[in-house]
């Protein structure tokens, strides 16, 4: 439904320098029950700022807060469990993730298609919307892609999900556990069969395939020192692409649980 959720913030940050993305971040912030939401959204923004101007990829010149009271109803949805998979090296990382999306649903050509349209990706920030079954791109813009936002984590969810991903050996639990939010409001939208994902920091090689069950983490799975990083979406052929996109873009989704009961 369209109820409005009282008392509910997206709070997001984006930051540039010239034409160049330096960093960006988000979260919900929901009334807890105690106190006033409207200072823990001011403490949040101030957080991001700070975030933004301290960033080591570089001295941004703009950057922008968006505070938006949410008008749709909050959905709330537990952290997919993360799954590590130890590979030897990128190659076999593609191999055990082509696996993955095949169990998920997506055929090999298509599967062939994500990958593609992720190394040929130099400034798309949003995702790849590709038909599961023919390979075809449902974004209408695919220069742009599809940004999924008004996502955000509970507190005590974001502790445990660091903590949880800490486990797994990772020295970067910020950027997993952004990951792994993002992937779980991805893989909630209507018609997700999964998502394959690896960042576009050369010095960052894991990657993830998501899947509704799990998200699986590559610690090697993109090709060496590649600049090019991106999503691709693989959706379901009789996924109604409007709503899916507007899922994406605009209804809010908290993660507020971590999934084997710990909070
Ligand atoms: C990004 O947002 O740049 C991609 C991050 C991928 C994280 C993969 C992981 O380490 O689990
Ligand atoms: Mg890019
Ligand atoms: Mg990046
Ligand atoms: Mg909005």
């Amino acid at each position: 439904g369209n109820k409005r959720e009282a008392d509910a913030f997206n709070v997001r940050m984006r930051a540039s320098a010239g034409d160049e993305h330096v960093s960006g971040a988000e979260t919900i912030v929901v009334h807890d029950g105690s106190g006033d939401t409207e200072d823990v959204v001011a403490s949040v923004a101030e957080s991001m700022v700070e975030r933004a101007l301290k960033h080591p990829r570089g001295d941004p010149d703009d950057v922008t807060v968006t505070v938006e009271r949410l008008s749709r109803q909050l959905r709330r949805v537990e952290a997919l469990p993360v799954v590590t998979v130890d590979v030897a090296d990128a190659d076999e990382g593609r191999r055990v993730a082509q696996e993955l999306l095949a169990r998920a649903g997506v055929e090999d050509d298509i599967q062939t298609c994500g990958f593609d349209v992720i190394e040929g990706d130099t400034a798309r920030r949003g995702a790849a919307l590709i038909d599961a079954t023919d390979g075809s791109r449902l974004d209408p813009k695919p220069a742009r892609g599809v940004r999924a936002t008004h996502i955000g984590t509970s507190d005590a969810c974001r502790d445990a999900l660091e903590a949880l991903i800490t486990e797994h050996g990772v020295t970067s639990a910020e950027t997993v556990r952004e990951a792994v939010v993002l992937a779980t409001a991805i893989a909630h939208a209507p018609g997700t069969r999964a998502e394959l994902c690896w960042s576009d920091d050369p010095d960052y090689d894991a990657g993830y395939v998501a899947t509704p069950d799990a998200y699986y983490r590559f610690p090697a799975l993109k090709p060496e020192s590649a600049t090019e990083g991106g999503r691709a979406i693989f959706v379901a052929p009789d996924a109604p692409v409007d709503e899916v996109i507007d899922c994406l873009e605009t209804q809010p989704v908290l993660v507020n649980g971590v999934s084997g009961g710990r909070k």
